[in-house]
């Protein structure tokens, strides 16, 4: 396979495409299920639970995450910060709040991809090797779900071209709109040999 260059700030990272490609999954359901290293949560900047995936994270993890969740004093939109896996199949949950969606014109765009930028920063500063994450920000906060995708897919082949890290990426669907947007997106890049370009996911 041929190779690609990243051209990240200053440097310039050949990768190739395929071996980034061959890292990303994408699955259809319940993401409290799946037995990784870390599940990200799409939390809100509380980190006290709420609706959607952080509500049924936090129903499966037992009232361990929550209190651990406590001593974190919450987080802005777009950091990330790690706990334990409590009840939950995986070791650990990363917790993001994802961006909120107004008109695409306020930041959310930047939002989103530092979520999964942070999360994955997170990840391999913990050495973790294996991720699942569910589609940021496409729930209560509304942000329509193919830009969502493509901002999600191309910051995890950038971060991992960028810094050399290799993680395995679930991605998470629990419904069948975002589902069959990854599987149509990640299908379109497979087909391509191409990994996107080295904006970092801008439109
Ligand atoms: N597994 C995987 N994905 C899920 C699951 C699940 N068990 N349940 C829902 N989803 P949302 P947001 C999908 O609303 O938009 C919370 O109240 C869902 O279909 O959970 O980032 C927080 O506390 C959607 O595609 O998160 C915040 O207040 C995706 O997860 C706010 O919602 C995200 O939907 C965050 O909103």
């Amino acid at each position: 396979m041929f190779d690609n260059y990243f051209i990240t700030g200053v440097r310039a990272v050949a990768s190739s495409s395929s071996e980034l490609l061959d890292r990303l999954f994408v699955r259809r359901g319940d993401i409290t299920r799946e037995r990784v290293d870390a599940i990200v949560n799409a939390a809100n900047p509380s980190l006290l639970g709420g609706g959607g995936v952080d509500g049924a994270i936090h129903r499966a993890a037992g009232p361990g995450l929550l209190e651990e969740c406590r001593r974190l004093g919450g987080c802005r939109h777009g950091e990330a910060r790690i706990t334990g896996g409590h009840k939950l199949p995986s070791r650990h949950v990363i917790h993001t709040p994802g961006p909120v969606y107004k008109d695409g014109a306020s930041g959310e765009h930047e939002t989103l991809r530092s979520s999964y930028r942070n999360s994955l920063d997170l990840a391999m500063r913990h050495g973790l090797r294996s991720i699942a994450f569910p589609a940021i920000s496409t729930g209560v906060y509304a942000y329509p779900p193919e830009e969502a995708c493509e901002v999600a897919v191309k910051t995890v082949l950038n971060f991992m071209a960028e810094t050399g890290y290799r993680i395995d990426v679930y991605f998470v669907l629990f419904d069948d709109t975002n589902f069959s947007t990854y599987s149509a997106y990640i299908g379109s890049l497979r087909e391509k040999g191409n990994a996107p370009p080295a904006d970092g996911g801008k439109r």
